[in-house]
């Protein structure tokens, strides 16, 4: 890879990836509405809102990849999701169009499918079931790629990440977790296969008590290394359970499932 734009750069996820890619592309162009003070060899750094086309148009010339993490990232208020995440990440699809960036990799949800059952075994084929307005404004994003790739050819990976952090917090995330390292494979896997397409994979690591199937998405040949298995004691002495019959164990997306509606508040 030649020029490789890392939107959401300064987040927790931004972070990570800049020092797991370093070396892979020969440039790394980070951004994020706030500012990125310190850059190591191979970085540039471009402050821009998402919400601007223009602003976002010229982060995206010249670059031949897209690391789409940028966006609100929790919840929030309808405003505050359609700034990042509805007008961010068309602009970033129609940037692309406009400019021939031919692959992007979007940094899409679990809470996509969080309304689904903990008993059920989900893959590529799966209904969305998002648990929040953030999880729609991702169906909304998957969408958009669908589009951008029937129409125009730009190939993505929509990657449903489940827990991406340095190790599972709590007993959810024994199902959910994705190791930081695994996600960086799973990004340069992304950029050398041949043909991508627009293919939905689950970002989890290979957690023994995983809800998710990527068998649609084989042929990306990502194996990933990590499992949560030996945090599961860890977890257990510091996440005392649910009660049997509380909501958030019914569903993948759990507390965000339960929550009440933001526009309530
Ligand atoms: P984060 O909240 O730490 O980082 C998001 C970054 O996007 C922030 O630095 C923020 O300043 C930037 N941003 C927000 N709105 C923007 C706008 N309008 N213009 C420019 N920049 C904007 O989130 P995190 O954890 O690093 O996640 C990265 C991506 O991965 C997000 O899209 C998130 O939805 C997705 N994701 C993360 C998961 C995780 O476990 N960390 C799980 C599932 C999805
Ligand atoms: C997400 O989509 C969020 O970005 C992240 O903060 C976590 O809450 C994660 O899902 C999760 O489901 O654990």
């Amino acid at each position: 890879m030649k020029r490789v734009l890392l939107t959401g750069a300064a987040g927790t996820l931004g972070q990570a990836m800049r020092k797991a890619l370093a070396g892979w592309a020969e440039e790394l162009v980070l951004s994020d509405r706030v500012p990125i003070e310190t850059l190591h060899s191979g970085e540039s750094f471009v402050a821009c809102d998402l919400g601007d086309f223009d602003s976002v148009v010229e982060l995206v010339r010249g670059c031949d990849g897209i690391i789409h993490l940028g966006g609100q990232s929790i919840e929030g208020t309808f405003d505050s999701i359609m700034n990042g995440n509805l007008k961010g990440t068309y602009h970033i699809y129609e940037a692309a169009r406009q400019l021939g960036v031919k692959r992007i990799f979007f940094a899409s949800s679990n809470h996509v499918v969080g309304f689904h059952s903990r008993e059920a075994r989900l893959d590529a084929k799966s209904p969305m079931r998002p648990d929040s307005l953030y999880g729609v404004s991702k169906g909304f994003g998957e969408l958009m790629a669908q589009y951008y790739f029937d129409k125009f050819g730009v190939e993505s990976a929509l990657v449903r990440i489940g827990s991406c952090l340095p190790k599972p917090l709590d007993r959810r995330m024994l199902s959910t977790w994705l190791s930081e390292g695994d996600l960086a494979d799973l990004i340069k896997k992304v950029y050398s296969v041949n043909r991508l397409g627009c293919t939905v994979i689950y970002g989890a690591s290979n957690n023994p008590w995983s809800w998710w199937d990527n068998r649609h998405a084989n042929f990306v040949g990502w194996h990933p290394k990590d499992s949560s298995a030996p945090f599961e004691e860890e977890v257990f002495e510091k996440d005392a359970p649910l009660a049997d019959d509380h909501p958030a164990l019914l569903f993948q997306g759990g507390f965000f499932a339960t929550a009440g509606h933001f526009e309530d508040d």
